[in-house]
């Protein structure tokens, strides 16, 4: 299942992506650099069970090595560090982040061969694309 994510995504839109981190509560500064930035999504599996997924860009780089369906610590683009758990449902790769009494949620599904990444926060939804490039 996690197989069909595996690849090198690339960001091709981004909505309402301002709304999420404001209601996530990142800061002007880093929501100015997360508008600007195009990430490019590494998602590979290890012999070990981990799998990591790889963000880069320009303005920061992020590496989240977990095995699913176990809590692991995540420091996140924004400086979270949350405790987060990936799982599979419904095909699509869940990862539930908590920290200081707040959860987000973010879902990715493969659809018509892109990654579609759903970010919610309390009533906001950003939904950003990706499609692969290798
Ligand atoms: C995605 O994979 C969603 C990433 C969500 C990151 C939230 C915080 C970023 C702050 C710059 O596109």
């Amino acid at each position: 299942m996690v197989e069909q994510f595996v690849g090198n995504w690339t960001l091709v839109n981004s909505d309402k992506f301002d709304d999420y981190m404001k209601a996530v509560g990142v800061n002007y500064t880093t929501r100015q650099m997360g508008i600007l930035a195009k990430p490019n999504v590494v998602i590979s599996m290890g012999d070990d069970g981990f799998i990591t997924l790889k963000s880069v860009t320009t303005f920061k780089t992020t590496e989240f090595k977990f095995k699913l369906n176990e809590e692991c610590d995540e420091d996140t683009a924004d400086g979270r560090a949350t405790k987060t758990t990936m799982t599979i449902e419904d095909g699509k790769l869940v990862q539930k982040q908590a920290w200081d009494g707040k959860t987000t949620r973010i879902e990715r599904a493969i659809e018509d061969g892109k990654l579609i990444a759903k970010c919610y926060m309390d009533d906001v939804v950003a939904v950003r694309t990706y499609k692969k490039v290798a």
